[in-house]
């Protein structure tokens, strides 16, 4: 994963709202025609999708949703994606020189915000955030910004509970039973997840001094090896650990740790989120210590918002400043009958 350093993310968010700002003063009145003079045919709608992590299945599932919803409504979707705000920034530019009149991001940084949001003004662009809620200068949420995403902190604390269910359920001693929560604790919805999960396993009795976070410098399966790596080898004595993390990938990292250190499969449980990275793990023949998954809801993320941004540049509908979705939990069990009832697979 790309992290820009602090400085250089203002260079380029500057760098953006100056080029905004000189686009917008010598552009039209938002309902003037695109450049080039005509006006865009009826039907001829284009809408740009751009993802972060374009190689995690939740962004694939994303995408194959929202090309569902250009097939049923019969527009045009432009696909780009990449963990870098200046692939994002130029891939602004490239909707709009394209023709297209709106965008959804998923944004690799969500400090990018004011940037994004100025860049799709200069070129009247409709903007839907999902995912992941632009911050402002201010680093609170721009709630002015359309938004789809998950109601993370639920998410997560259904996480939690699932542990602590399973924690009673096998019967785990408490003295020698942690939580180890891989963390990213710069994006607000990850911070939400893991946050709920560690406040509802509190909740459940185990001891603040026994909840150990691994945070992640990257957002991916090899990231949270070794961050889960670092904790495990600060504490020796843990015999069962229980894990909760941001995502799928997180959650995964922290699995194959596990079994690197020669822990048995039944001796941890681990809870991902997303459902939709984790269905080869579930399918495995031998059980993992990965029990299962909050399954979010990509149609919704995919296909909604397209649909959102479709009915806003054709009728003038504009969607809701602020949608939320709900997970349901998946397991060796009941996987594959849910992925199929929520659309996820054949
Ligand atoms: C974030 C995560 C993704 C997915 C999404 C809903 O963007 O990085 O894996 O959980 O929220």
């Amino acid at each position: 994963m790309h992290f820009p350093s602090a400085r250089r993310l203002l260079a380029l968010a500057l760098g953006s709202i100056a080029l905004a700002v000189a686009v917008g003063g010598c552009s039209k009145s938002p309902d003037a025609p695109p450049a080039g003079g005509a006006a865009p045919k009826a039907g001829a709608v284009k809408i740009g999708f751009y993802v972060k992590q374009p190689e995690e299945p939740w962004f694939q599932l994303e995408w194959k949703f929202a090309d569902q919803a250009a097939r049923d409504l019969g527009f045009t979707l432009i696909k780009t994606g990449g963990n870098d705000g200046e692939k994002l920034l130029a891939a602004i530019d490239n909707y709009a020189a394209s023709g297209a009149q709106g965008f959804i991001v998923c944004t690799p940084d969500t400090r990018l915000g004011p940037a994004i949001v100025a860049k799709a003004k200069a070129a009247n662009l409709k903007l839907i955030a999902v995912d992941d809620q632009f911050l402002g200068p201010d680093g609170q949420p721009m709630k002015n910004v359309h938004y789809l995403g998950i109601s993370a902190r639920k998410i997560g604390e259904e996480v939690g509970r699932t542990l602590a269910a399973e924690m009673k359920k096998r019967g785990f001693d408490p003295a020698v039973t942690a939580v180890c929560a891989v963390t990213y604790d710069e994006l607000a919805t990850a911070k939400e997840r893991t946050d709920g999960a560690i406040a509802t396993l509190t909740a459940a009795g185990i001891p603040a001094n026994r909840i150990f976070k691994a945070p992640v410098r990257t957002t991916d399966i090899p990231g949270a090896l070794d961050a889960t790596n670092i904790l495990l080898t600060q504490q020796p004595g843990v015999k069962h650990w229980l894990v909760c993390g941001s995502n799928d990938n997180l959650v995964l990292g922290a699995v194959r740790a596990l079994e690197g250190r020669g822990f048995a499969p039944e001796s941890c449980v681990a809870v991902g989120i997303n459902g939709t990275d984790c269905i080869v793990e579930l399918e495995k023949a031998k059980p993992t210590s990965f029990f299962g998954s909050m399954l979010l809801q990509p149609k919704a993320h995919g296909y909604q918002t397209a649909q959102m941004m479709y009915k806003w540049i054709k009728d003038g509908v504009e969607p809701p400043l602020d949608t939320r979705t709900v997970g349901i939990l998946i397991t060796r069990e009941n996987f594959r009958q849910v992925l199929k009832e929520q659309g996820v697979r054949e």
